[in-house]
């Protein structure tokens, strides 16, 4: 049964869009199919809202050309959205992490326009609005996720204008000159226009947004500037007002700090330890394999360090965690390939039989042995070239309840911002890189300890619950979350 407006009679009052279910179907090698749960922060912060909201996640599951039926996992409503292999190959992997990814980033790769794969994503943006229209009680509050969604908003305002609709952006939005190179760009802007409420991760985010509908739509957004949390901007059209606002996400942070102090972990950390020969520093870097983190940049910074002599290779361990990702486009297949060529070259001039400077990981590991490689970490590098917000450094922070380690952050994360007190580079200056990187590995222990005491304050205390709330808050201030 439905109502005129197409809102089912056991419809969901909250409802999350995002690309990508909170789990994933697997294909066995029998020919059978498995769910597998895909644990992310957003997960953690949005579960317990979607279970106390008769709540509903829509997304796809992950596998091409399955028509799945929605199921109930973990109390949450899970309402699967199909793609062809096509769709997966224009939409997901053309428009989304060939056009829109290295636009975002500031074009640190070259973005492809074309127009089929426009198509695509038009046609599974209406795909997603359909399904949440059809999911979504009467004056439900939908909240969509990400670039691949960004036109979901407007579909899903003209299918069921009595919605509430909030939109989150989770990379950067790029700086108005190259938002323009779009050859979709009123498009964009219009799409996103549908939500009443467009959240980035800065306020600068939302002042290019801001300046766009100007720009493009020739809307009179307000002229104040955004503040963090606070003071959204605000676009008056015809019949309603669109707020756009600066919402800075962030981690569980309670869960992985205690996760770091069980006696498992610690007794892992040691381990690790040993497993690397006992070095006097062990230096990491935990990235998805991708062009933005700067991978390629902190590796070339360590061979220098290495052949001048600052570094001695017998006192110095790397760990590069590159968890596989996109491994069908083209780019990232090349970029793994230069990656693994510096990572050997490092090994080859520096190592020596038993002990390669960089141990090199191309795989993904566990949450518990992920929080065992911070408490290890005496530096940590987190050097992209340009991140929406990462998580990796709020993470590190998190399993750092001893006040060891020091933290080597790119000024282009968005967590700079916030994260004042590690060792801010530039990724593109090598010898602002070696030269931070010598000051964390040498840093006098009560200093290291005041920095990491300040960046714990910072990550404790603004975690993705407080995210999550602000954001929902912000979109709906009567109801309290
Ligand atoms: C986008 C934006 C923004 C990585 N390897 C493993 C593993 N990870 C986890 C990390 C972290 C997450 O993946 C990566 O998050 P980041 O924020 O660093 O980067 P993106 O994936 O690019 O995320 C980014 C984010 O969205 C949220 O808005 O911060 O700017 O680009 O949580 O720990 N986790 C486990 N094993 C691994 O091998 N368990």
């Amino acid at each position: 049964m439905s109502s005129a407006n197409g809102a089912g009679t056991d419809g969901a009052d909250f409802i999350v869009a995002a690309n990508r279910l909170p789990v994933d179907l697997e294909r066995l090698p029998d020919g059978t199919q498995r769910w597998k749960h895909s644990p992310g922060g957003l997960v953690s912060a949005l579960a317990p809202f979607l279970r106390s909201h008769s709540g509903a996640w829509v997304g796809w599951p992950g596998v091409a050309d399955v028509e799945l039926d929605e199921l109930v996992e973990d109390g949450m409503r899970l309402h699967p959205v199909a793609l062809s292999a096509t769709e997966v190959r224009d939409y997901y992997e053309g428009f989304s992490n060939g056009t829109l990814w290295p636009l975002y980033h500031d074009v640190v790769a070259t973005p492809v326009f074309d127009r089929s794969w426009w198509e695509a994503y038009v046609k599974v943006n209406h795909r997603f609005a359909e399904a949440c229209a059809k999911v979504a009680a009467q004056g439900a509050t939908v909240w969509i996720q990400d670039y691949q969604l960004q036109l979901v908003p407007s579909m899903l305002r003209e299918l069921r204008p009595d919605l509430r609709i909030g939109f989150f952006l989770h990379i950067p939005f790029p700086p108005t000159e190259l938002f323009m190179q779009l050859p979709w760009r009123a498009e964009i802007v219009r799409g996103l226009l549908g939500a009443d409420l467009v959240g980035f991760h800065r306020p600068g985010g939302a002042q290019n947004f801001l300046w766009l509908a100007r720009r493009l739509l020739g809307l009179e957004p307000s002229r104040g500037a955004v503040g963090v949390r606070t003071r959204p901007g605000v676009i008056q059209l015809d019949d309603r007002a669109v707020r756009v606002g600066a919402f800075p996400i962030s981690i569980d942070s309670a869960g992985l700090d205690s996760l770091a102090r069980k006696k498992e972990t610690i007794a892992r950390t040691q381990q690790v330890r040993q497993d690397l020969g006992n070095p006097k520093k062990i230096i990491l870097g935990v990235d998805r394999l991708d062009y933005t983190k700067g991978i390629d940049r902190r590796l070339f910074a360590l061979q220098e360090l290495l052949q001048e002599g600052r570094i001695d290779p017998s006192e110095v361990a790397m760990v590069q965690l590159a968890t596989p990702s996109r491994e069908r486009v083209e780019h990232y297949q090349r970029m793994r390939g230069e990656i693994e060529q510096i990572v050997s070259r490092i090994n080859g001039e520096f190592g020596r039989v038993g002990r390669p400077v960089v141990h090199y990981l191309h795989q993904s590991v566990g949450r518990a042995e992920l929080a065992a490689f911070f408490a290890a970490a005496d530096v940590m590098l987190v050097t992209p070239v340009r991140d929406g917000m990462n998580l990796v450094c709020k993470e590190y922070v998190a399993c750092r309840h001893d006040l060891g380690g020091a933290l080597v952050l790119s000024e282009f994360a968005g967590a700079a911002a916030e994260l004042t007190s590690s060792f801010l580079v530039n990724p593109h200056d090598l010898d602002g890189v070696k030269k931070a990187m010598l000051a964390a590995l040498t840093i006098d222990p009560a200093e290291g300890r005041r920095r990491m005491r300040a960046l714990r304050r910072q990550v404790l205390t603004h975690d993705v619950d407080r995210w999550a709330r602000s954001f929902l808050d912000a979109l709906d201030p009567e109801h309290g979350h």
